[in-house]
C-alpha cells in the first residue's frame, strides 16, 4: 500500500498553555495564548513587560525556520544528531508490531519519523501517522518525507498541539497500541507549568497501555551548552536577530540590527539556557504596527527564548506526574541527550 495524505484541516489556533517570561510556548508549531492580539498586539504586550521579552515561537518565520534547520547541522549543536542516533538504534523497540497509530507534535522536516519507520520492525502492520503543526508548509514537507514508506496513511492536523491531540484522541478506531512522539527537545522550550500541561494533554489523548516517546536534551557542562546556543559562526545570532528584522518587516519597526547583540546565558537556578538580544547603546525604538515607542538602555535586553535542560531522573518524575510509567530510557553518552519511552497508566 502506498502512503495516502488526508485533507489538511484548518482550525482555531488558540492554546491554553501558560506563558512566562522568555520561555513562552514553543517552537513554530505553537501559537501562544493571547494570540488573539495578533503579532502587533503581542509585540506591544511583551516588549512592555519587565524584563522585556518576545514569544519564542515568533523566531520561526520562513527565514527563522531555515536558520533553525542550519543550526541543527552545526557541529556545536549536537541535539538533532544525538537524537537521530538513538532513534535509529532503538526503532525496533519503539515501533513494534503492536503499534497501529502515531501522532507527532511538530514533525519538522519529517526526517525523525522517517528514520524511525526505516528502522522499525519488519513485521509492523499498517500505520496511521497523525502530524500536528500550525504551519501548512511544515506539514506538507513532513508528508513528502514520509510518503515513500509502505503501509502508512498520513493524517495532517494544521492546528495547535492541544487541538491536534484532541483530534488524535477522538480518531481511535479498533484495537492496537498508539504512540505519541514529542522529539527534538521541544519540551525544553516550555516553562515548567506549560510543560506539565502539554504532557497531561498527551496523556489524555492516549489510552492505558499506549506509548509516549520524549526526546529531551540533558544538563551538560556549561561551556558545551553555551557553544550550542552561541556558535562561533553566528548562525544562532542570526536566528535571534532575525526576530527584530521580522518586526521591522511585518510591523514597520525601526530596530537597528547593528544596535543589538545576541547573548546566550546559562541560568543555573532554573536549569535553562536563555537567549537575549542586548542593546549596545541607549536607543529609541518605534514599531508602528504595534503602536509602540520605547527606549532601551545600554545592556538592557529582550528575552527571546528559554531552553530548559533536564537530568534523566527529572524526566522520569515529569512523566510520572502526567500519568506515565517509564519503560526505557536511552541516553546518548557523548552529547548527553535522552530518549524516554513511557507507557500510559
Ligand atoms: C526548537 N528548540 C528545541 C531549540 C532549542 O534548542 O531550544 C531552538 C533553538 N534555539 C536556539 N538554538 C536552537
Amino acid at each position: 500500500m502506498r502512503a495516502t495524505v488526508g485533507a489538511l484541516k484548518t482550525s482555531a489556533t488558540m492554546s491554553g498553555t501558560a506563558v512566562t517570561p522568555g520561555s513562552q510556548v514553543t517552537h513554530r508549531a505553537q501559537v501562544p495564548p493571547g494570540s488573539v492580539r495578533g503579532f502587533g498586539g503581542e509585540v506591544r504586550h511583551y516588549l512592555t513587560q519587565r524584563p522585556r521579552q518576545l514569544p519564542s515561537h515568533y523566531l520561526y518565520d520562513d527565514l527563522g525556520s531555515a536558520l533553525f534547520e542550519a543550526i541543527c547541522r552545526l557541529p556545536w549543536y549536537p541535539l538533532t544528531r544525538a537524537e537521530m542516533r538513538l532513534l535509529e538504534s532503538h526503532a525496533h523497540e519503539i515501533i513494534d508490531a503492536g503499534v497501529t497509530a502515531i501522532v507527532e507534535l511538530g514533525p519538522g522536516s519529517g526526517a525523525k519519523l522517517s528514520g524511525l519507520l526505516a528502522g522499525a520492525a519488519n513485521d509492523r502492520g499498517p500505520l496511521d501517522l497523525h502530524l500536528v503543526d500550525v504551519s501548512g508548509s511544515a506539514l506538507a514537507e513532513a508528508a513528502r518525507a514520509l510518503e515513500g514508506h509502505r503501509d502508512i496513511r498520513i493524517v495532517p492536523h494544521r492546528t495547535t498541539y492541544e487541538i491536534g491531540l484532541e483530534r488524535f484522541g477522538g480518531a481511535r478506531t479498533g484495537a492496537g497500541r498508539r504512540l505519541a512522539l514529542f522529539l527534538g527537545s521541544n519540551i525544553g522550550n516550555f516553562d515548567p507549568p506549560g510543560r506539565d500541561v502539554i504532557l497531561k494533554a498527551m496523556r489524555a489523548s492516549l489510552a492505558r497501555g499506549d506509548g509516549l516517546l520524549l526526546g529531551v536534551d540533558l544538563v551538560k557542562p556549561v561551556p558545551d551548552l553555551l557553544l550550542a546556543y552561541d556558535d562561533p559562526i553566528g548562525v544562532t545570532a542570526a536566528f535571534n536577530l532575525n526576530l527584530l528584522d521580522r518586526i521591522n518587516r511585518e510591523l514597520e519597526g525601526d530596530f537597528d540590527l547593528f544596535g543589538f547583540a545576541h547573548h546566550a546565558l546559562w541560568n543555573e537556578a532554573h536549569s535553562r539556557i536563555e537567549m537575549h538580544l542586548r542593546s549596545l547603546r541607549r536607543q529609541r525604538i518605534h514599531v508602528r504596527g504595534a503602536d509602540l515607542t520605547f527606549v532601551m538602555e545600554p545592556d538592557e535586553t529582550i528575552w527571546t527564548e528559554s531552553s530548559y535542560k533536564y537530568r534523566p531522573t527529572d524526566i522520569l518524575a515529569m512523566l510520572e506526574r502526567a500519568g506515565f510509567r517509564v519503560r526505557s530510557q536511552w541516553i546518548e553518552p557523548v552529547d548527553r541527550f535522552a530518549l524516554t519511552l513511557a507507557e500510559a497508566v
